[in-house]
């Protein structure tokens, strides 16, 4: 039996990115693929900007498209944190269970889609002192956040692992995509960034690995992400970098981190793991 619960990809009655995709209402009962529920017919719908991309998988009625569940499917990764997942009518299954919607939805690849997500942290400090919440008495914590331009919500930097990437790759490559837009600096400004991010990236503590509860999760596909906490702890390196927000994000800054933030899909759980192995206010 799963533990793990999903409510982000049951909340809305239409398909993130589309005006009219709607899915089935899913009680939290009915939720567990065990529970028989016959009159469960939801729409199978996948997301034509997604089909002929090279970073999404073909549509599996294509005759040479042989996917390997469960797998490393050549430079795929098709292994599940939550365990083997079950193939039914030739279609993975969401291990956690039933979303409303059939289809990838505007996912790339059926069953898990990988990601990563940086987590940089600095403290909170106003003329050069720690700032302490009055209340928990512990120091305020910030990290780096962004708005996500296809929902106008706040969010850690992340994004979907390529083809054969190392998760530690993507993790610097979304970072500087979406926090520092480094598409858009000049040669000698990329490489001084690049050669900081490199230093800084080298000593990261995962934080969390597994099935986020993301909107956009489907019966047939849905995210899983890898969250790795960088530190700042004197405000040197990280803390001082002037950021800009790139690609995916319209907006990005230092958010003080407390609970209540109010992040997209389930990122507040990982930075409340950050703020406790920190010992940061929450
Ligand atoms: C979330 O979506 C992950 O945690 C990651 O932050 C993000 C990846 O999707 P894109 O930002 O690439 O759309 O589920």
């Amino acid at each position: 039996m799963n533990s793990i619960m999903h409510y982000e990809c049951r909340k809305s009655e239409i398909y993130p990115r589309t005006k009219n995709i709607k899915r089935i209402f899913v009680p939290d009962d009915k939720v567990c693929w065990h529970v028989q529920w016959h009159e469960y017919h939801p729409s199978d719908f996948t997301s034509p900007h997604i089909l002929g991309q090279n970073w999404a998988d073909p549509d599996l009625s294509v005759a040479d498209f042989k996917p390997q569940w469960n797998v490393i499917d050549t430079n795929i990764d098709r292994v599940s944190e939550c365990g083997t997942y079950d193939i039914v009518d030739g279609r993975p299954r969401n291990p956690v269970g039933r979303t409303g919607l059939r289809g990838r939805g505007a996912l790339g690849r059926w069953g898990p889609n990988k990601a990563a997500d940086p987590i940089v942290t600095r403290w909170k400090v106003i003329d050069g002192k720690r700032v302490i919440n009055e209340n928990s008495k512990k120091p305020i914590l910030q990290f780096v956040a962004i708005e996500r331009r296809d929902c106008a919500e706040w969010a850690i930097p992340g994004g979907m692992v390529d083809p054969g990437e190392q998760i530690s790759s993507t993790l610097k490559r979304e970072f500087m995509e979406e926090a520092l837009n480094i598409a858009d600096e000049i040669e000698d400004k990329r490489e001084i960034l690049e050669a900081k991010i490199e230093e800084f990236f080298s000593s990261g503590v995962e934080v969390f690995r597994g099935y986020v509860d993301d909107p956009r999760n489907t019966d047939n596909a849905w995210i899983e992400t890898m969250a790795v906490h960088f530190h700042d702890e004197e405000n040197k390196s990280m803390g001082l970098l002037p950021l800009t927000a790139g690609d995916d994000a319209r907006n990005v800054r230092w958010m003080d981190i407390s609970r209540h933030m109010k992040l997209y899909a389930n990122h507040s759980e990982f930075i409340k793991t950050v703020a406790a192995n920190i010992g940061a206010h929450w």
